[in-house]
C-alpha cells in the first residue's frame, strides 16, 4: 500500500517508518510512504508556510498556495484513486473499523497534516475527501495523528505481522477487550499466575480468557458489548457468567488512588 503525508515535519513521520512492525513493512515493500513538504512548495526567500487569519485573532493559518501544491502533487505522484484524508479535531473518530477499510480499501492514501491553527476551510472543500479525528484532546499538528493511521493500517496489510493469529485475535477483532496476560516468573512477590493457564488444557485456557475478556468488557467499556457476536460456544460462555460480576480489584482499573504525592502510601 502506497501512503502520502504532506508535512511540514516529514522527520516525525520517517522516524515511525524506522521501528517495529511498520518499519518492516517499509522495508519488505509492503508499505511504501512518501512525504510532501509545503515548504519545498514556497515561492519566497524566506519559505513562509503561514498567513495570518482573516478576522484577525491570535495563531496562523497554514499558507494556501504551498499547502495546496503540495497536496496536488501528492495526488499527481502516482496513478488510480486517492483518499485525501485531513487529520483534524473536526474529523469522524479514527477507529478500527475505520482502520480496517482503509486497510481494504484500492485508493491510496494522502494523508495532510495540519499545523498552526489549521488549513483554510477553502482548501479543506476543494482537496480533501474526508476528515478523520484520532481523539480529543490539543495537539501541537497532525503528524502524531497522521502516524497512527499508518500504524494501524499497516498492521493490518496481510502479511505485515509475523502471526496473522494474533491480528485475527486481537482487542476490537474480537470485539472485547484483551484477557489479561502472564509471563515468567510464576510467582512474583506473592502473586501467582492462574492455576488454568499452567495445566496445558486449550479449552480450559480459552474458556477462561475468554471469560476474563467479558468480564473486563463489562466493566471498563460496557459500550463494546451492545454489538458483540459470539458463536455457540462463547455463547454458552458467556451465560455461564454471574450477571453482575464480583467486583475486579480497582487496582486492576486505576493506579489505586496513588497521586504521586511524595511520601504518601498507596
Ligand atoms: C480544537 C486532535 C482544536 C488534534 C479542538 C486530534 C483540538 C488531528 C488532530 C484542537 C488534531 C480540539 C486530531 C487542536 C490536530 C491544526 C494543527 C489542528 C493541530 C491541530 C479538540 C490543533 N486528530 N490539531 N488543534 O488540537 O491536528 O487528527
Amino acid at each position: 500500500m502506497r501512503i502520502d503525508v504532506v508535512t511540514l515535519f516529514p522527520g516525525m513521520i520517517a522516524e515511525l517508518m524506522e521501528w517495529g512492525i511498520v518499519g518492516r513493512a517499509a522495508k519488505g515493500g509492503l508499505l511504501g510512504v512518501h512525504t510532501w513538504n509545503p515548504r519545498d512548495y514556497t515561492r519566497d526567500v524566506h519559505r513562509t508556510v503561514d498567513d495570518r487569519p482573516y478576522g484577525g485573532g491570535p495563531g496562523m493559518v497554514m499558507m494556501v498556495q504551498p499547502l495546496r501544491d503540495a497536496i496536488r502533487a501528492a495526488r499527481a505522484a502516482a496513478p488510480g484513486p486517492a483518499r485525501v484524508i485531513y487529520l483534524s479535531p473536526q474529523g469522524p473518530r479514527f477507529d478500527q473499523a475505520r482502520a480496517r477499510a482503509l486497510a481494504e480499501g484500492d485508493a491510496r492514501l494522502i494523508l495532510v497534516a495540519g499545523r498552526y491553527e489549521g488549513i483554510d476551510e477553502r482548501v479543506l472543500e476543494s482537496e480533501v475527501d474526508e476528515e478523520l479525528s484520532i481523539g480529543d484532546y490539543v495537539l501541537t499538528g497532525g503528524e502524531l495523528a497522521a502516524a497512527v493511521v499508518i500504524d494501524a493500517v499497516t498492521r493490518l496489510l496481510p502479511g505485515a505481522v509475523g502471526d496473522e493469529d494474533s491480528v485475527r485475535q486481537d482487542s476490537f477483532a474480537t470485539g472485547l477487550l484483551e484477557y489479561p496476560q502472564y509471563t515468567r516468573p510464576r510467582e512474583i512477590d506473592g502473586r501467582a499466575v492462574p492455576e488454568v493457564l499452567l495445566g496445558g488444557n486449550h479449552l480450559e485456557i480459552e474458556e477462561w480468557r475468554f471469560k476474563q475478556a467479558v468480564l473486563r468488557t463489562r466493566r471498563r467499556r460496557p459500550e463494546l458489548l451492545s454489538g458483540l457476536e459470539l458463536d455457540k460456544q462463547r455463547r454458552r460462555w458467556l451465560a455461564e457468567l454471574p450477571a453482575e460480576d464480583a467486583r475486579e480489584p480497582e487496582s486492576e482499573r486505576t493506579n489505586g488512588g496513588n497521586t504521586g504525592t511524595a511520601g504518601e502510601r498507596s
